[in-house]
């Protein structure tokens, strides 16, 4: 048996994290360490799915789920238009394998995003 996900710890309660929106299948957080002045995690709840690259083979449904919620939440938390980011692998910084979208919007700093 792995050990739940931090994001799973917060869908049940575990680590306290406010949960800004939710639909069946996935919910939304802020980000812990914010790399914009609005930086959201759209988050499936199930923890199946490592990366995007999984998600898109395995549940190409959902996967256009989380990009609908992340426009909802762009919409609410910010202006509306937003960068989706997906980091798929230690190399690109993924440290969290329970695939989630990074929703980066605001006055974006583009020295900021790395
Ligand atoms: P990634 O590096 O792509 O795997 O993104 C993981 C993100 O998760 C990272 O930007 C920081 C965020 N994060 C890690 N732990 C917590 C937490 O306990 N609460 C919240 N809200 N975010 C977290």
């Amino acid at each position: 048996m792995t050990e739940p996900s931090i994001f799973t710890r917060i869908l049940t309660g575990e680590i306290p994290s406010e949960i800004l929106a939710q639909t069946d299948n996935v919910f939304v957080i802020r980000d812990i360490a914010p790399k914009a002045p609005v930086h959201l995690l759209v988050i499936p709840k199930t923890p199946r799915y490592r990366d995007v690259v999984e998600l898109a083979a395995g549940d190409p449904a959902l996967l256009a789920e989380v990009v609908s919620v992340a426009n909802k939440a762009a919409a609410e938390h910010a202006r509306g238009d937003f960068r989706l980011v997906f980091n798929t692998g230690a190399g690109a910084g993924q440290t969290i394998y329970h695939v989630h979208a990074h929703v980066l919007a605001g006055d974006l700093d583009e020295a900021s995003l790395g």
